[in-house]
């Protein structure tokens, strides 16, 4: 009996001493509930997937990324970079994050509403007036805490990009006023403040995966849709489409993504090199979209799109008219946030 008693013992002694090792050179907690291990930068394949084509400003972006990446990693960490959706749409490449099949994507923060619902405050239309404003309530203590929510869903958000002021096209007539959206079937994102929001508007919305709009819009199955004008070149929409009108109607972000499973089995260094590259890249791709949301309406207008400017009357009227639905999704998506974003942005205009 004694004997046993003394195995167990020295069996027990063996097993604490066992995890204390493994726990000293495991890991340890850095922020938000995510973890690190250390043993510094190591030779490692990062597969960052876009739903946008390379010469788009965001395309242009994950390969600046990929050129800090390798740099401040000395090759170690080589990023292998996917365009035009060759990996699946944006939610569906966020799944393969949240399995840890893929490592980075930058998606529309839109479709992620069920993910994070709090990200469709951002889908408001006419919130920002400004991309500038956009920066501030993305870079501040909104953005951040959003980014933070993206911890539970084995995910790690770590910069906000610019996809830019969304602008819609069609088959059918020029949109000046309210009433040329009526019986319009839009291609929307798959989210359901943009999807009201159109019916309210008089339109017939269709939530769609981006990679399908060419051939829906090609084929006739839907109308129109809205993006900006750099996505309305880069994906040649002006082959199948006759009028661009500038609605201006809403500000999207990216967000830059990565899988909580891949950051965490990371050592510190190898997350700071990625934390800060996703963040100096997203300011030059910010940049760029800028650039190119300018230069993308010179180019288009040699496309023979017919352009029609829509004026700041008709929308405000559509404003007015999409009222009730932030009043409605202020209350699903949270008050406080609400209230917080929109005084946020007044103390900036002043
Ligand atoms: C690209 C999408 C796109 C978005 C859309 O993956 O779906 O219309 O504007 O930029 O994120």
């Amino acid at each position: 009996m004694k004997k046993i008693a003394t195995v167990r013992k020295v069996i027990l002694g063996f097993l604490s001493i066992g995890l204390l090792f493994l726990s000293a050179c495991g890991s340890n907690t850095t922020q938000g509930g995510t973890k690190s291990n250390n043993h510094g930068i190591q030779e490692r394949i990062i597969k960052a997937g876009i739903g946008l084509n390379e010469d788009h400003p965001e395309g242009q972006g994950l390969l600046k990324f990929k050129e800090i990446v390798e740099k401040k990693s000395g090759g170690k960490l080589k990023v292998q970079t996917y365009f035009s959706a060759t990996l699946g749409d944006d939610l569906k490449m966020t799944e393969a994050l949240q399995s840890g099949t893929q490592e980075i994507t930058i998606p529309s923060t839109s479709p992620l509403v069920g993910i994070v619902k709090e990200f469709g405050i951002f889908d408001f239309p006419f919130l920002f007036n400004t991309a500038e404003e956009a920066d501030a309530i993305l870079d501040g203590p909104i953005g951040k805490k959003l980014l933070e929510k993206l911890s539970e869903h084995r995910l790690i958000g770590l910069a906000y990009w610019e996809n830019g002021f969304r602008n819609v096209t069609n088959s059918k007539h020029p949109i000046n006023t309210i009433d040329d959206f009526k019986g319009l079937k839009l291609r929307t994102m798959q989210n359901q403040v943009h999807i009201d929001a159109f019916k309210k508007l008089g339109a017939n919305p269709t939530p769609m995966a981006f990679s399908e709009v060419f051939t829906a819009l090609e084929s006739k199955t839907v109308d129109g849709q809205e993006n900006p004008l750099a996505t309305i070149k880069s994906n040649k929409y002006y082959e199948v489409q006759d009028y661009l009108s500038l609605t201006k109607h809403v500000y999207t972000p990216f967000v830059f993504l990565v899988s909580k499973k891949f950051w965490d089995s990371l050592s510190p260094e190898e997350q700071k090199i990625l934390q800060d590259a996703a963040v100096e890249a997203g300011k030059y791709q910010r940049e760029l979209s800028r650039q190119e949301d300018k230069k993308a309406l010179e180019e288009l207008k040699k496309t023979g799109i017919k352009i029609n400017e829509v004026s700041d009357g008709e929308r405000k009227k559509m404003e007015e008219a999409i009222k009730p639905v932030i009043d409605k999704y202020a209350k699903e998506f949270g008050e406080d946030l609400v209230n917080e974003m929109y005084s946020e942005l007044e103390k900036i205009r002043k």
